[in-house]
């Protein structure tokens, strides 16, 4: 599914974000750049080890959550990885929602900077930091239209959803935003 925004495109996809072949992948990690499970590890698997010795080198201190830092694509197709750090959900009252779009902006101006024509997001914090898919799919689908009406780039942006369940919670979300 697609929506056309200003002058650029939101894709939804239902798939393995590592095969994207765009030019920044953004991986969902965690405040310390200290790798882990779920989409940061198959990420760092499928891009080697160098990537890990980048983040180390280049950024000792970690990523604050809402932020994101960029490092090279490795063995990706990706030109890029940029590391997003979501919020860690604790009910929704603790600035959750503004962290949550503060790292999905922050690596679209970080796309806009390095002239990136694509891009492809996984579902941030929707996995073991427990975020609410359909909140997810609201808050963050919402930073991203908000920042693409702001500027006036080509951008393709795909989110590349794991399961079905993620896929219809997004594709809800944004029929309801173009409808
Ligand atoms: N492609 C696309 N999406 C994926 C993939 C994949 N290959 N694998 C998992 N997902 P999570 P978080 C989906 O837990 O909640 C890590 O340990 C998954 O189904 O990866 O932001 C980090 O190091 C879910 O919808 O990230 C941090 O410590 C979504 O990606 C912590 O987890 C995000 O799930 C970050 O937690």
């Amino acid at each position: 599914m697609q929506a056309q925004v200003h002058n650029s495109t939101i894709e939804l996809v239902q798939g393995d974000i590592t095969k994207e072949e765009v030019d920044a992948v953004v991986n969902a990690a965690n405040s310390r750049l200290a790798g882990g499970g779920g989409v940061d590890g198959a990420i760092h698997r499928a891009a080697g080890p160098s990537i890990m010795e980048e983040t180390r080198r280049e950024f000792p201190d970690g990523c604050p959550t809402g932020s994101a830092v960029p490092t090279s694509g490795g063995n990706l197709p990706a030109k890029y990885i940029f590391h997003a750090v979501g919020p860690v959900w604790r009910g929704g009252m603790k600035g959750e929602p503004d962290q949550l779009a503060s790292a999905y902006r922050t690596c679209l101006q970080l796309a806009t900077e390095r002239n990136c024509a694509s891009i492809a997001f996984p579902a941030i914090s929707t996995g073991v930091y427990g975020y609410p898919m359909d909140l997810a799919a609201a808050h963050s689908l919402a930073a991203v239209r908000d920042y693409l009406l702001d500027h006036d780039g080509t951008l393709r942006v795909r989110f590349v959803l794991f399961d079905a369940g993620a896929y219809g919670a997004y594709s809800r979300v944004l029929e309801e935003m173009i409808g």
